[in-house]
């Protein structure tokens, strides 16, 4: 597999200098700076491109090209967004950049109620606690159908957190959901903007009566569009799955499980329809078996997202090490490397660590954690190229 790292750009405090050092072959990247649903210009992409050469590295992957809402719930803009949607695609494949990670998760991407969760030894983790997010829900967005979303022992300790829970804490809550987490990575609500509770409650209306069958229709609608014009420019789309991969704040969520996998490349059935295999959003949920789903869609992945998490009983969601929890990336290793060699992977992810806290890196994406997990999987790299080059067994 090709070893590739997030980076953000120039305002990235991780330089491509560092990047190469560590043995990084390729780059993921985006133009964050462009509004979602805007054209990606020829220019635009081509200075990029050339900054990334510049290090000696190759743009390898985009993450992401985001699908505007509109696209999602299926506004009156649609047919705009999606004109530019494929003129944005045309120029990536003639810059000669072909793989395209998107997501089809409305209004929120992946969710987070904790970003500095303490793991013991000096580290954190990212963490979701299925009851600061029923908070959340039921207290902070006050959405009507809250309640009756949640087993009653989970609103049970939502009542109990109530009495104790303080405005700060609130307000990180709040900063965590919604802001910290989703504006970085070309979401709706970005930092410094003025009440995003209220612009999130806005955007959540938009899909009022939008049920998974709606959603699923609209998502076929979009490959239908798009597969074409990636096909006639040898460009992959692959699709991030939903993170936490269940339905959330009343919202369909439709790339979750292996049936919905199923679902979405059958679809739109072209080898350039594929997956983005996320191992830590896949392994959230206990309906997924990472192992048994990599040997289902080995062959349409495009790119591979490597992190591992812990699944409590109470529900709770931790971001784990490399090399435990869920994922089981080590016997992930060993079926890309034989089904799909040449995959794009990167660390996603990593432990906040050895003085990176201060840095003001995004959530999930600081340097030394990240580092570190790259050199544990690389070792499990080379360990299976190992095994394959002399045919053993295992
Ligand atoms: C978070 C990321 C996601 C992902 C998008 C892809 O760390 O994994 O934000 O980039 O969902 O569209």
């Amino acid at each position: 597999m090709e070893k590739t790292w997030r980076w953000f750009g120039k305002k990235d405090g991780i330089t491509l200098d560092m990047l190469r050092q560590i043995g990084v072959e390729g780059i993921v990247t985006a133009l964050h700076d462009v509004p979602n649903g805007e054209i990606w210009t020829p220019e635009a992409i081509n200075d990029l491109k050339s900054d990334i050469e510049k290090s000696g590295l190759r743009w390898s992957v985009v993450e992401s090209l985001p699908v505007s809402e509109a696209i999602k719930y299926g506004g009156k803009e649609r047919e705009k967004l999606l004109e530019n949607y494929k003129i944005s695609l045309a120029n990536l494949g003639r810059a000669g950049i072909k793989t395209i990670c998107y997501n089809f998760m409305p209004v929120i991407d992946w969710i987070r109620t904790d970003l500095r969760k303490p793991n013991g030894d000096g580290t954190y983790a990212l963490f979701f606690d299925p009851v600061r997010f029923a908070y959340f829900d039921s207290r902070i967005l006050q959405r009507k159908e809250a309640e009756n979303d949640y087993p009653v022992h989970v609103m049970q300790k939502v009542y109990d957190l109530d009495k104790t829970i303080t405005e700060a804490e609130k307000e990180e809550l709040i900063d965590a959901i919604i802001v910290k987490t989703q504006g970085f990575v070309n979401g709706n609500i970005r930092e410094g903007d003025k009440h995003p509770v209220n612009l999130f409650k806005q955007l959540l209306a938009l899909y009022d009566g939008i049920d998974r069958a709606q959603l699923r229709a609209n998502m076929k609608y979009f490959l239908e569009q798009v597969t074409p014009i990636a096909e006639a420019y040898g460009v992959n789309l692959c699709v991030h799955p939903d993170d936490p991969p269940f339905a959330v704040l009343g919202l369909p969520r439709i790339v979750s499980t292996a049936e919905d996998i199923e679902w979405f490349l059958n679809a739109v059935d072209n080898p350039h329809n594929g997956l983005t295999f996320c191992a830590g959003s896949l392994s959230a949920g206990l309906h997924n078996d990472v192992v048994d789903l990599a040997r289902k869609f080995a062959k349409r992945t495009h790119f591979l997202h490597l992190r591992s998490t812990e699944v409590g009983q109470d529900g709770h969601i931790l971001e784990a090490s490399h090399l435990g929890g869920r994922g089981h990336l080590i016997e992930l290793i060993r079926i890309f490397e034989r089904e799909n060699p040449g995959l794009p992977m990167r660390i996603d992810h990593g432990r906040l660590m050895l003085g990176d806290e201060d840095k003001g890196y995004n959530p999930g994406y600081s340097f030394h954690g990240r580092m570190f997990a790259l050199a544990q999987i690389d070792g499990v790299i080379a360990t299976v190229k190992d095994e394959i080059n002399k045919n053993r067994k295992y």
